[in-house]
């Protein structure tokens, strides 16, 4: 227990009530705005009113918070530790006011400040720390643990930019610009300059006897701890993110200083701020970079130091440490934490290697996220072993041991030894970090089912055969509900409620009970009001389209969206050849004709990592294309498109609402799950795609009648790349329209052909990604939307039956899954 010092009720009396009535709320921003802000009423401007807000929000969130982390120290739980490079966490005010239950007060509150609420919300920059769905994943599952009460922190970096911003050049071309978050000050995070933590790096290990080593000299320098509060859904519970900074040890080098050499002086502390200074914008691509492996041990070291230093502030003993420590590995990026244990373990706790193992062992769980091969990282022996010298050693003993057993298993077989070892042999040697965090781990898991059965059968065959199956197994991902339905569907979120007769609350902590909407599906004055609502949702997309753009958009026309990362895999591709392909058709048609033609408007949104060429182009082709369609009389009626720049959690929030079809077409195989998926359909998007990730479980559940699938299948896919390799067919042979389609693109249809050569010819020589295989069931799977769309009130029927069914998407089940099956964690209420 810990007690204050000095008089305990002169304490209590001092904390700070949370008062909820409005007048209470206006009284604490005016306090803001006048004391930590310095400023007055006359000059208060919208942002000025966002920061006042903010920090009157946060005073709740930090009495919360401090009861919850003093509650759950008491208490002693196991808890558990989401190990993560990116949190995607986007805006906090409108979250945390929706979590709080304070929207309505403060609603009121600000208008008799004479401000919108809506209006502030839109003032917060995202916090946008991460790239795509890994790093959103990471945000969703932080809400549903805080929800549901259980002991998980997340660790990760606070970079000083985060995913860059993209900007549109005149010809198409994206542009990057940085994303100084930070610059407005971030009200949502507590710096604890009392928490830092030394790490080091270079020097030397010297090995000592009984499997321990010293490793000494290098470069150290300081990780300090910012805290962001992350409140659970109508509960006192609010875990931490805890985020790390780096920062110099001593400040400057004073010798060079005195010697006149400023230069030299700060050079090392450059050195250690530039370790957090940026995410690197890859997805779904490994980059070996040594400043990135900098960043992963500098955030695996201060993480585990602050994790063990808790777990001995218990005064358990070492050997109890899996019992009160679970840490999920987030993908391979945080793998070097499995030497790093052992090194703190053998090194600096006196553990014999076999125990320190054991321990290791039952405390890390590792999550795989791609089956792409160029995103397996693999980081060069020299470059580890000169950065990390100790955690090289410490990787080969694992990995002798480790094989060692495995030709115990296997005998005489060399080239199964090869293969699962953690070291890839060549010059120069590679350590596979996927190897490493398997072998490391008590279980490993993919994120939808098809995608394990694939971890299960491909990367990870061998290790099935080691370690039998079991160890091998699936947590299909989840979303939110709060903010993916409840804050950016507000007026969704209350036809619900108003139908289903349950509290909003109840229904947001258990989704299935959606399927109550089931019964309305065919009630005509129920669909109506479904109906209005996607209207409105399609006329806030359309209106922030126009302010920002300048342009009209057809709001009675079928809103098609493909929002993801630019990626060959994602085919993208394949969308804008369909576009193009209508395009012609309808040019081709008699004006008559055309009128019996569903009226379609596509948005694309997405950022290209900036050395990603062919993804790059696409973007432009999306763009060049878009100017062509939307100014040609004769059909921009029938067909717009839209390439909206700087996608973000903020623009999606927008997007998906409006959507009445999203696609996700990668070929079948390559998209590990997908999650913005079961965004569109929990909003009431149909979903048009390939036989891939968890499009396959979300057919299970909506219906295969509900959802429009096309493409071939991922056993398939094997097998056409082979054929495609050796028995090469031209496109003009094997599928016409789109040689058609190419060919137009080439013949300057849409600004200088010669630009997108290389684009084009990614499909028409190897076409590793299939788009010449899928183009006809393509476009035969877009006329069935039409028919189906032309039908208002079956296709109103199939979005009821399609949002109804989305229960099992909620994060609340995957995070319930990973806690009761693999962490081994229990809810504590805080009271
Ligand atoms: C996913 C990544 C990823 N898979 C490396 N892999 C990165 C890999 O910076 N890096 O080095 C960054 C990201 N991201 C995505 O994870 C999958 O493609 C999605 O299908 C999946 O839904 C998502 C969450 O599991």
């Amino acid at each position: 227990e810990i007690w204050p010092r000095g008089d305990e009720k002169t304490w209590k009396e001092g904390i700070r009530g949370v008062d909820s009535d409005v007048p209470s709320i206006t009284k604490s921003i005016v306090n803001h705005v006048q004391t930590s802000l310095a400023r007055q009423a006359y000059n208060v401007d919208n942002v000025g009113a966002y920061q006042a807000v903010a920090l009157s929000v946060r005073d709740d969130l930090i009495a919360n918070w401090n009861e919850t982390q003093l509650y759950t120290t008491n208490k002693t739980p196991k808890r558990a530790y989401y190990l993560s490079l990116e949190f995607l966490m986007g805006r906090t005010l409108d979250n945390a006011l929706l979590n709080l239950g304070l929207k309505q007060k403060y609603n009121e509150g600000v208008e008799k400040l004479g401000f919108n609420l809506e209006d502030i919300v839109d003032c917060e920059r995202d916090a946008a720390l991460g790239n795509g769905g890994l790093g959103r994943l990471a945000a969703c599952y932080l809400d549903s643990s805080a929800t549901q009460e259980l002991p998980v922190w997340g660790y990760g970096l606070r970079y000083k930019y985060g995913i860059f911003q993209q900007l549109i050049a005149p010809d198409g071309s994206q542009l990057e610009a940085p994303d100084p978050w930070l610059n407005n000050q971030n009200p949502w995070e507590l710096p604890r300059l009392d928490v830092t933590i030394e790490v080091r790096f270079y020097g030397h290990a010297e090995r000592l006897d009984k499997g321990k080593a010293i490793w000494s000299g290098g470069q150290e320098v300081l990780a300090v701890a910012y805290d962001v509060m992350i409140p659970g859904y109508h509960t006192k519970n609010t875990n931490n993110l805890r985020l790390w900074e780096s920062k110099p040890k001593r400040g400057f080098d004073l010798d060079s200083f005195n010697a006149g050499d400023y230069d030299r002086a700060v050079a090392s502390s450059t050195s250690a701020e530039n370790i957090t200074s940026v995410l690197y914008p890859n997805d779904n691509t490994y980059i070996g970079k040594e400043l990135r492996l900098k960043q992963q041990y500098f955030w695996t070291a201060a993480s585990l130091s602050d994790i063990m230093r808790r777990f001995k502030n218990t005064g358990k003993n070492i050997s109890e440490f899996p019992d009160f420590v679970a840490i999920q590995l987030n993908d391979t990026h945080p793998t070097l934490a499995v030497p790093e244990l052992m090194r703190l373990l053998v090194d600096e706790e006196d553990v014999p290697w076999d125990k320190a193992w054991k321990i290791v062992t039952n405390t890390f769980f590792f999550t795989n996220h791609t089956v792409l091969p160029e995103a397996l990282e693999k980081w060069p022996v020299p470059l580890m072993q000169n950065l990390l010298p100790r955690h090289m050693q410490i990787i080969f003993d694992i990995n002798l041991q480790f094989l060692q057993s495995v030709e115990r298993k296997f005998p005489g077989d060399r080239d199964r030894l090869a293969r699962m070892s953690i070291i890839q042999e060549g010059t120069p040697q590679y350590v596979r970090m996927a190897n490493l965090a398997c072998i490391g781990s008590r279980k490993v898991n993919g994120v939808a089912e098809l995608h394990s059965e694939l971890v299960r059968t491909t990367i990870m065959k061998d290790f099935v055969d080691y370690y039998g199956v079991s160890k091998f197994q699936n947590v299909t991902n989840g979303i939110t509900p709060r903010r993916w339905l409840d804050q950016c569907n507000p007026l969704l979120s209350d036809l619900i409620t108003e139908t289903l007769k349950i509290k909003k609350e109840v229904w947001l902590r258990d989704l299935y009970k959606l399927e109550g909407l089931l019964k309305f599906a065919d009630d005509p004055t129920f669909q109506k009001k479904w109906a209005a609502v996607k209207q409105s949702n399609k006329e806030r997309l359309a209106h922030h389209v126009e302010t920002q753009f300048g342009i009209k958009v057809n709001t009675s026309a079928m809103f098609d969206v493909q929002v993801k990362r630019l990626h060959e895999y994602k085919r993208q591709t394949l969308n804008i050849l369909g576009v193009v392909h209508r395009y012609l058709t309808l040019k081709a048609m008699s004006p008559a004709e055309r009128k019996k033609v569903n009226p379609r408007v596509v948005f694309f949104a997405g950022k290209a990592a900036p050395g990603y060429y062919i993804a790059k182009l696409t973007i432009k082709l999306i763009v060049n294309v878009a100017r062509v369609i939307n100014e040609d009389p004769d059909t921009k009626e029938y067909l717009s498109m839209f390439f909206l720049p700087d996608y973000s959690v903020s623009l999606a929030e927008i997007l998906i609402p409006a959507s009445e079809v999203s696609q996700h077409i990668s070929t079948a195989g390559t998209e590990a799950s997908g999650t913005s998926n079961m965004k569109f359909c929990l909003n009431g998007g149909l979903l048009l795609g390939t036989v891939d990730g968890a499009n396959i479980e979300i057919a299970e559940e909506v219906g295969e009648s509900n959802v429009f699938f096309f493409g071939h299948l991922t056993p398939a896919v094997e097998e056409l790349r082979y054929k495609h390799t050796y028995h090469p067919v031209p496109v003009e042979e094997k599928c016409p329209p789109l040689a058609k389609v190419l060919n137009e693109i080439s013949s300057g249809r849409f600004g200088d052909g010669s630009v997108y050569e290389p684009l084009l010819n990614t499909i028409r020589q190897v076409d590793y990604y299939l788009v010449t295989e899928d183009f006809d069931s393509y476009i035969r799977a877009l006329e069935m939307v039409d028919t189906a769309y032309q039908d208002r009130n079956g296709w109103i029927k199939k979005s009821i039956c399609t949002t109804a069914k989305m229960g099992k998407f909620s994060s609340d089940r995957a995070i319930m899954n990973y806690a009761e099956e693999y962490w081994n964690i229990e809810q504590i209420k805080v009271p």
